[in-house]
């Protein structure tokens, strides 16, 4: 295993627990919501985001207890904005994770309820966290709560551009808020959490604007090389849907030689920060060589 397979194994598992801790069974009424919301949460996602929170805090020196309720928040947020967007009036698809998606599983209303809660439970976490003082939290939930309004503003975009000619500047709109807000967020978080100063924050944001921007070219690329079986979603998605994509646009060759230039500009604006950053060039790395 790779140091980076080592930091994302450890990662994965430190969240699991907290977001275990966070997210309340069955037990708690209304039983079938909890069973729905944990199906979705615990099917094995890659964690990418919490893990860039526990990254970037580490980075600068933070201990991960103080990073862990924000990195659950974080995949909170995702898991229900990946419900929500399964429902048959959104993309209408029948798996994600390698399982039946949530709505399909349950049904339809418990699905839409799943991720309500998760939004809701993702900013009680962050509002609970005795780890962090009230201003952080504060700062936090603005983060959030932004990055959050952008993708539901990103996804009306992309569903407003389905089946039209879309201009590449418009594409990177959707992308920057549908995919790249809560990725920002995330590295954010880390750093607001960790104290950084308003310039290492400032090469932060940058650094992760790169890296949700490579994340969605890489996202598009997979959905055209890759099997449903290993990504564990439907693959094909976007050319039926006639979504306007990377390789739609510029063909694959072409995409993959634009994912490497954005993989170099985002390592490239963390030269300025003097903190250890190896472990978020490798995670740059391991984006633009994802195969799910
Ligand atoms: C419904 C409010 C609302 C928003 C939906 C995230 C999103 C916005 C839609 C998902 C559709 C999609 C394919 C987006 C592009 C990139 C993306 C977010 C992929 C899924 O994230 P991964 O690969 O998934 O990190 P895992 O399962 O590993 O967590």
């Amino acid at each position: 295993m790779s140091d980076l397979e080592k930091f994302f194994s450890d990662c994965t598992q430190i969240v699991d627990a907290r977001l275990d801790k966070l997210v309340p069974t069955n037990e708690t009424a209304p039983a079938r919501l909890y069973d729905a919301v944990r199906w979705s949460v615990f099917a094995g996602g890659k964690r990418f985001r919490p893990a860039l929170v526990l990254a970037v805090g580490t980075a600068f020196g933070c201990q991960e207890e103080k990073l862990l309720n924000a990195a659950a928040a974080v995949e909170m947020i995702h898991t229900y904005s990946l419900i929500h967007d399964d429902l048959p009036a959104m993309d209408d698809d029948d798996l994600r994770r390698g399982r039946a998606t949530c709505h399909v599983k349950f049904d339809e209303a418990t699905a839409i309820l799943a991720g309500d809660i998760l939004h809701t439970l993702a900013f009680q976490a962050i509002v609970n966290d005795k780890n962090l003082p009230a201003e952080t939290r504060v700062k936090l939930i603005s983060e959030l709560a932004n990055a959050a309004a952008r993708m539901v503003d990103g996804q009306q975009l992309d569903l407003d551009g389905e089946g039209k000619k879309i201009a590449l500047e418009d594409l990177e709109k959707i992308h920057r808020n549908k995919t790249g807000a809560m990725i920002s967020a995330s590295a954010r978080s880390g750093a607001i959490i960790a104290e950084a100063s308003g310039a290492e924050l400032k090469a932060v944001t940058s650094y992760a604007s790169k890296l949700g921007l490579l994340f969605q070219i890489t996202d598009d690329l997979l959905d055209v090389t890759q099997t449903t079986e290993i990504l564990g979603k439907t693959a094909g998605k976007d050319k039926r849907a006639e979504k306007a994509t990377y390789p739609a646009l510029y063909g694959i060759e072409e995409t993959r030689k634009l994912a490497e230039k954005v993989h170099a500009e985002a390592i490239n604006e963390l030269k300025t920060i003097e903190i250890p950053t190896v472990v978020l060039c490798e995670i740059a790395d391991f984006i633009l060589e994802r195969k799910s």
